[in-house]
């Protein structure tokens, strides 16, 4: 124990003599949100804590991660396991479900959904990739989506040493997909140290049943990662640098690097419209009250569409942002025929016409 009391007052002093206004830059800490409304949006009952991640099928069906224990960050349902949600946008007034999981040697009461992704393939069969933190290890957890019985057949869980801090993941095969470690999902003080000190440690693997590797790495903090419609670039928002990545992909699996851009928000989790190939990103406008919860002052939501990404002056919008009245720490939005689903880390999610 002094080894590490020593380390944190280490960590305390070198954070002192760090630059006040880098750090107060990286997790954009006073910054008051500008409001930017939509007129016609409404909570989706039945989700109150957490929708983090969510992808929306080609069909309308989204399928919602909830439940979300993250290490440091706020859980309104500390004890009870995760969920995969099911809502399904082509109703008039949605509402959600939960998708029961079965499988034999699934442990239901530690799924703790983080990032998800799903694959279809040929037969149309579709797949949802699941990265997990039981016990606050961390897992990819394969599933086969079973529409009709609205459940989730678990047929495999995939650990590896390249991978142990998964954040949001990105299908590419049933079994390969690139992921992004984000490198603080541990319960080891030094580690939050290490966040303050912006020690870049976070990285990108590229996994398949043959070969694992590293694609990409120094990240302050890499987080949403999702590929383009026609699967040639992949997107990496890297949270405290307030940066969208844009890489190429090849055939092997590695990326190169093509680009990147700077936003003045912490960019979470991106989605990617399969119709326009926009970028839609959570973004948290005051990353500080994310990491310490404060019910009085909440975090807010913003949402940023990025058009032409690939093009030499892409088209920066502003489309939602709310100073946590309404909805807290927006982490994922996604398009879905001119509505717009907002998902939060640890609170609710919006859905709203555009
Ligand atoms: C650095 O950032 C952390 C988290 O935002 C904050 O708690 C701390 O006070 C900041 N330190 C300085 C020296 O600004
Ligand atoms: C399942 O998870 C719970 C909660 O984390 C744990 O207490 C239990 O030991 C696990 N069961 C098995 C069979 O691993
Ligand atoms: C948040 O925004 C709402 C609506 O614009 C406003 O009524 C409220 O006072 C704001 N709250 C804070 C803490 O700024
Ligand atoms: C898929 C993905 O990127 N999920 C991330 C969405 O945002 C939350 C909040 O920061 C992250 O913790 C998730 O990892």
């Amino acid at each position: 124990m002094p080894k590490l009391l020593v380390l944190i007052l280490l960590g305390l002093g070198l954070r002192f003599f760090r630059d006040h206004k880098s750090n107060q830059t990286r997790f954009t800490a006073f910054r008051e949100v500008n409001p930017v409304e939509l007129p016609n949006c409404n909570l989706v009952k039945g989700i109150e804590s957490g929708s983090e991640d969510l992808e929306i099928l080609p069909n309308g069906l989204a399928l919602i991660s909830s439940g979300l224990k993250y290490p440091g960050i706020k859980s309104f349902e500390p004890d009870k396991p995760g969920k995969i949600l099911l809502m399904n946008l082509n109703e008039e007034d949605p509402t959600v479900s939960e998708l029961s999981i079965t499988g034999s040697d699934f442990n239901l009461s530690s799924f703790n959904p983080h990032g998800i992704s799903t694959f279809t393939d040929e037969d149309n069969t579709v797949y949802l990739l699941v990265v997990s933190h039981p016990e606050f290890e961390c897992t990819v957890e394969l599933f086969k989506f079973q529409e009709k019985e609205k459940s989730l057949l678990h047929l495999k869980t995939i650990r590896h040493e390249l991978m142990p801090n998964l954040n949001d993941i990105v299908a590419v095969g049933p079994e390969h997909f690139y992921a992004t470690n984000d490198h603080y999902f541990a319960e080891r003080y030094l580690k939050s140290w290490e966040l303050y000190l912006g020690l870049a440690l976070s990285y990108v693997v590229y996994y398949s049943p043959n070969e694992v590797k590293v694609v990409a790495g120094g990240f302050d903090f890499a987080n949403g990662i999702n590929i383009s419609p026609d699967g040639k670039y992949v997107y990496v928002s890297e949270l405290l640098a307030h940066k969208i990545h844009v890489y190429e992909k090849h055939a092997t699996g590695t990326l190169t690097s093509l680009k990147c851009l700077t936003l003045n928000t912490l960019v979470d989790n991106i989605s990617v419209d399969p119709v326009t190939g926009d970028l839609w990103i959570g973004c948290h406008p005051n990353g500080m009250r994310i990491f310490f919860y404060d019910e009085k002052n909440p975090p807010g939501s913003e949402v940023i569409q990025i058009q032409d990404i690939l093009t030499e002056e892409p088209k920066v919008t502003v489309v939602f942002a709310e100073n946590g009245t309404v909805l807290q720490g927006s982490s994922v939005a996604s398009v879905y025929k001119g509505k717009l689903l907002i998902g939060t880390v640890f609170q609710k999610a919006l859905y709203c016409k555009l």
